[in-house]
């Protein structure tokens, strides 16, 4: 397949890029590095500062000759635009989005700039798949945020709702807790919008928070390792737990900590891309997908995590802290994931083992933690 990743550079674009590379597609990488730059300007720095797709791409060329990299902003509709319809892809895989919840909510410039920058590369992606090439499969990655914590099930992104004797499906009712999850939900209407009114063909991917670090073995061979951030802005709970115990420094679990979310590893969300990319939608459907492996409330998080590195002789403490977010703490939580098991999904659970190795790749770059990135530094209030 021609598949375009937009937003390569990222924790999951660049192992998503090297495990379809790896599988032999045809690939074009796109990124403007803008992540970089929002960390370096809010100096927020990852474990490891990994060289920039231009110098390490060689590496994945050697082995398939068919990938190439452009740095170009995914907002600039005239570049974008020119990129698209020279590359015509059959599939694109759309993670060019500022991802972070804490950093939607700083401030103005920060809210604002996140709900730009998401709909607008959405927004210049579906344009071009509608006037250009209809028949390129979308593949969006949104958010299991987006639906909140509401008090029934959440269903795989539809429900059908029955009102005075007649019924309809529609979307799962959205209600997100920051402004980076509500701009995911606009893009999820964007998408919808466009698959219903058109007949485009789009799979929108709700994903919860993920942890972890290699996806293969020829990436760790290659020190081909996605970035991984552990800071209050951009890391993810379960990773920065882990750097907090390797620093010797206590788990900031955030209020009670019964906040609960679905979680997966990073193999998985691999696994996932790719049984979307096998298994795109009719024109006109939009195809959701909960992508999540397990349900955690972030206590039992810290808890896994204290009673795994035990293993190894970490003494980890644990220390709730006044929640720096707007959420409900204390919730009801049951979301479906039946759809990606179907499809054939074998998911990877959280064992002792996989939070040992995590911390192992930690504890080899131990010298690079910055404990005065790890503490949060704002509140949403
Ligand atoms: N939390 C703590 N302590 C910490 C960090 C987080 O208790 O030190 C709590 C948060 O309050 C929250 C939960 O852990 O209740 C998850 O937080 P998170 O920072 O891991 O996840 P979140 O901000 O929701 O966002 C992350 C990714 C985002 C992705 C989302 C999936 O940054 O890109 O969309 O996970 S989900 O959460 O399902 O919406």
């Amino acid at each position: 397949m021609k598949i375009l990743i937009l937003g390569a550079d990222g924790y999951l674009g660049w192992p998503t890029s090297i495990d379809l590379a790896l599988d032999n597609h045809e690939i074009l990488l796109i990124d403007n590095y803008a992540k970089r730059s929002i960390m370096k300007e809010n100096n927020r720095t990852p474990l490891i500062i990994n060289r920039k797709i231009d110098s390490k791409i060689k590496i994945l060329k050697k082995y398939n000759p068919k990938v190439s990299f452009k740095n170009i902003d995914c907002c600039n509709f005239k570049k974008f635009t020119d990129m698209f319809i020279k590359f015509k892809p059959d599939a694109v895989i759309h993670f060019a989005e500022l991802p972070s919840a804490p950093y939607s909510m700083l401030g103005p410039k920060e809210g604002w700039l996140t709900m730009q920058n998401n709909l607008q590369s959405t927004y210049n992606l579906i344009w071009n798949v509608k006037n250009h090439h209809q028949n390129c499969h979308i593949i969006k990655l949104g958010t299991m945020g987006e639906y909140g914590t509401p008090n029934i099930d959440i269903e795989e992104g539809w429900i059908n709702i029955k009102h005075k004797k007649r019924s309809q499906r529609f979307l799962y009712p959205r209600q997100a807790s920051s402004l980076y999850h509500t701009s995911k939900i606009m893009d999820t209407d964007l998408i919808w919008f466009y698959s219903r009114l058109y007949g485009l063909k789009a799979t929108d991917l709700m994903q919860g928070p993920v942890y972890g670090i290699y996806t293969n073995d020829f990436s760790k061979e290659n020190h081909l390792a996605p970035t991984f951030t552990y800071d209050d802005m951009f890391g993810t709970v379960l990773n920065r737990f882990i750097v907090q115990s390797v620093a010797n420094m206590p788990l900031t679990v955030y209020g009670s900590g019964s906040q609960i979310r679905g979680y997966l590893n990073i193999k998985d969300t691999i696994q996932c891309i790719k049984l979307a990319l096998e298994n795109p939608p009719e024109k006109g459907v939009l195809n959701i997908f909960n992508q999540f492996t397990e349900q955690f409330s972030v206590s039992e998080l810290a808890d896994k995590v204290a009673s795994a590195l035990k293993n190894i002789n970490i003494n980890v403490k644990i220390k709730s802290i006044k929640n720096p977010r707007i959420e409900k703490e204390t919730h009801y939580y049951n979301a479906k994931n039946n759809g990606m098991k179907k499809l054939g999904l074998k998911p990877t659970l959280l064992t002792d083992d996989i939070i040992i190795n995590i911390a192992e790749y930690v504890i080899d770059n131990k010298k690079n933690i910055n404990r005065e990135i790890i503490s949060p530094k704002s509140s949403w209030k």
